[in-house]
């Protein structure tokens, strides 16, 4: 479709569609599927293809050059995602003054579900280029305005999209909506088996870092923070299973080690234990995939414990995610979130942690309702001794298209948001082409900007002490023996903290986490950089490990300090030998990237057997601490030469975590 190919012009005289789904900033790209079924489904439709020639475009980069690659566009469609919306809007602009003919649509999360007044008025006032926007699935809706653009361009009866019309008071019109989850979903050809990619795989395949899937569209659930728990997406429609295994197949003919499975819950149906079987029994025939990411179902059973121990025994690690948002009625209620009752969730991490599955609860930092007090209560709740457990708190974005972006929604609550550049945690920043940005609650009605800030900390010291493993067994230790809330001994922490002279290191960390907290304030950015980490970006919690690993010996001594003043305040009778040896436990099960872990540690009490009754066998009585002469040995042996970047990679995540793992000697 490139101009210089008049053979082509002339022989076709098709008119040109050319389909942008403009990828990451960060370093994924992956396959647009998105842009891929849309074409799919045009190709497949002979009027359309008789009519129309398509060219996928998924590079970021300069507007005008990629304007300039153009051959006569007549249509130029977006699909339009919080991180490439910028980017693709900039390229509308200089395409629509080139062109002002070429019809311009957007499509993807960025424009919601179901039509709302409001927010498609201030849309088409912000981007004044667009002329046509598709609220929610696109292959069916794409194909009639082709249609129409074939024949008169009246758009009025296409459901499901609002375009702009000058003619009406507010500047545009939607039509009725559309009825999307009662479409066919297998009456969409497959992009990957129809040849959609073979142009990006021939020009690009160098930059294509994996391949997005999807196996069923659809969400039961209503998450006000998330753009499918609209009430028009609230179906599941599901792909023929033998069009997935040729999908598959495909993936594996054409090397695509990394998936990410689109599915909003992957678990939800019977058939995904078969789909988790094949994926790794071509893992073991076929080393691809290597990776399998999903999002699983929200509210978890044990068929998730059962299909997460398929992809662990083939080769593919995973972890199930305890989603929770917030442990507060009052919240969950807000964004309209229905999770698992608290006994089902405590049964589930207990019987994970048994069987040695990795699970994590998510946490979201932001949400209407909740107060300072409330987070903290879900902090310490995610706190828990199983070793396979951990939590995850994110920061609360206002996504477009969702209900809690709303106009209304933002006014109830009183949002008070910061806009930061787009970045991916543990990546490089790219800002390649246009920047991107998102938006990020720092206060709301009940939970003031001094509030969230003092939830950030909160949140960010128990992320990287607790979560990470650095202080995981101390803590575990004296929360058992003690009977210490977690909660009040990082509220101390930070409180100690503050002051610089007593606790020196510490204080440092205190420091660049306010650091942090500053940079998202300030609008520079919700990601820092290190001095000794190349030039990757992480967020507060950690940067704060990666501090502490750093500085080893001066974190552990100011934590062994700071935990017997905790203690003493508490008037707790402190064991000093059993602390020495619950810290060596600790501290010998930490690698770092500068020294190699010691092949063993010999004790003088049975600190092993303690730890591994309360944090690993959890159902076996946890024995008193004794004297009684042992050692373990250290199973992870990883060395980094001194390479903070390889250690970040291969450690700080959170399916290794930073713990290595002990064995008891007999
Ligand atoms: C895969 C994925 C990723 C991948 C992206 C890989 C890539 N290069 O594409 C990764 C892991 C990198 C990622 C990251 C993030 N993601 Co993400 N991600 C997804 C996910 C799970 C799948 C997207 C997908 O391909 N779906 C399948 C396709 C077929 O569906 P679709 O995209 O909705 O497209 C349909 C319609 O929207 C429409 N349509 C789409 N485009 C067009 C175009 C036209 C012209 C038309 C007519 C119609 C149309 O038709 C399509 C087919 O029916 C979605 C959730 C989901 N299940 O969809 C979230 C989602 C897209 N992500 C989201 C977010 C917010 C993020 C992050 C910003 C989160 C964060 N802050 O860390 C980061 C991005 C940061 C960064 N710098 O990279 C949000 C986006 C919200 C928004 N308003 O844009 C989503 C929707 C999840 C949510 N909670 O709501 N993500
Ligand atoms: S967060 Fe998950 S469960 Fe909730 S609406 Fe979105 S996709 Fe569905």
């Amino acid at each position: 479709m490139s101009c210089s190919n008049e053979e082509a012009l002339t022989q076709e005289k098709k008119k040109n569609v050319y389909m942008h789904q403009f990828q990451t900033p960060s370093s994924k790209n992956l396959l647009p599927l998105a842009i891929g079924l849309i074409t799919a489904f045009q190709k497949n439709d002979s009027l359309i293809s008789e009519s129309f020639n398509f060219e996928l475009k998924i590079l970021r980069g300069d507007p005008e050059e990629i304007v300039d690659s153009y051959c006569d566009p007549d249509v130029l469609a977006f699909s339009a995602y919080s991180w490439n919306f910028q980017q693709s809007l900039e390229v509308a602009n200089v395409a629509k003054k080139r062109y002002p003919d070429a019809l311009i649509v957007f499509g993807g999360p960025m424009i919601g579900l179901s039509q709302k007044p409001k927010e498609i008025e201030r849309f088409f006032r912000m981007c004044e280029h667009v002329d046509i926007i598709v609220h929610g699935m696109g292959e069916w809706t794409f194909s009639e305005i082709l249609r129409k653009r074939m024949d008169d361009n009246d758009f009025t009866n296409i459901g499901g999209i609002s375009y702009r019309n000058l003619n009406s008071p507010a500047g545009f019109t939607s039509t009725s909506p559309a009825v999307f989850l009662k479409k066919d979903i297998n009456e969409i050809p497959s992009p990957f088996l129809e040849g959609i990619f073979d142009d990006i795989l021939i020009n690009h395949r160098d930059k294509i870092t994996g391949a997005l899937w999807e196996t069923n569209r659809g969400c039961p659930f209503a998450c006000a923070f998330c753009v499918q728990g609209d009430r028009i997406f609230n179906n599941i429609l599901m792909f023929d299973e033998d069009r997935l295994l040729d999908e598959l197949e495909w993936m594996k003919e054409n090397n695509f080690e990394y998936i990410f499975c689109t599915d909003a819950n992957f678990g939800i149906k019977k058939k995904d234990i078969e789909l988790a079987k094949k994926i790794v029994e071509m893992k073991k025939n076929y080393n691809c995939p290597k990776y399998f990411v999903v999002n699983w179902t929200k509210n978890s059973s044990k068929k998730i414990l059962d299909i997460t121990e398929i992809f662990n025994e083939g080769g593919i690690p995973t972890r199930i995610t305890l989603s929770r948002q917030s442990f507060n009625d009052t919240v969950l209620e807000a964004i309209k979130r229905k999770n698992i009752r608290q006994s089902a969730y405590n049964e589930l991490t207990r019987e994970a942690n048994q069987r040695k599955i990795l699970s994590y609860t998510e946490l979201i930092l932001g949400l209407p309702e909740e107060t300072y007090d409330s987070f903290a209560a879900g902090i310490e709740i995610s706190m828990d001794e199983y070793i396979a457990h951990n939590f995850i708190v994110y920061l609360c974005r206002l996504l477009d298209g969702t209900e809690m972006a709303s106009i209304d929604n933002r006014e109830k609550y009183e949002y008070d948001t910061r806009v930061v550049p787009v970045c991916l945690g543990r990546n490089v920043a790219r800002q390649i082409g246009v920047n991107e940005y998102e938006e990020i609650i720092v206060g709301t009605s009940t939970m003031p900007v001094c509030d969230w800030k003092k939830a950030h900390s909160l949140s960010s010291f128990a992320l990287a002490l607790f979560n990470y493993r650095l202080a995981f067994y101390a803590l575990a230790y004296c929360k058992n023996e003690y009977s210490i809330s977690l909660r009040e001994f990082f509220e101390f922490l930070i409180q100690e903290t503050n002051d610089s002279k007593k606790y020196k290191f510490l204080n440092k960390v205190n420091n660049l986490i306010k650091d942090c907290q500053e940079n998202i304030i300030k609008e520079n950015g919700s990601l820092m950089s290190l001095d000794f980490t190349g030039d990757l970006f992480f967020e507060s919690n950690e940067v704060a490990c990666l501090l502490c690993i750093k500085h080893l010996d001066d974190f552990y001594s100011d934590l062994r300090d700071i935990i017997n003043e905790f203690l003493e305040s508490k008037g707790a009778n402190i064991n000093k030998a059993v602390l020495d040896e619950v810290f060596k436990y600790q501290k010998s099960l930490i690698p770092t990237w500068y020294s190699k872990l010691d092949e063993s540690a010999s004790f003088e009490y049975n600190i092993p057997q303690y730890f591994h009754s309360l944090c690993v066998d959890r159902d076996t009585n946890i024995p008193k601490i004794i004297k009684n002469k042992n050692t373990i040995k250290i199973l992870d042996k990883i060395g980094f030469d001194n390479n903070a970047v390889q250690y970040v990679k291969k450690r700080l995540t959170i399916t290794t975590l930073i713990t290595a793992e002990p064995q008891i000697e007999k």
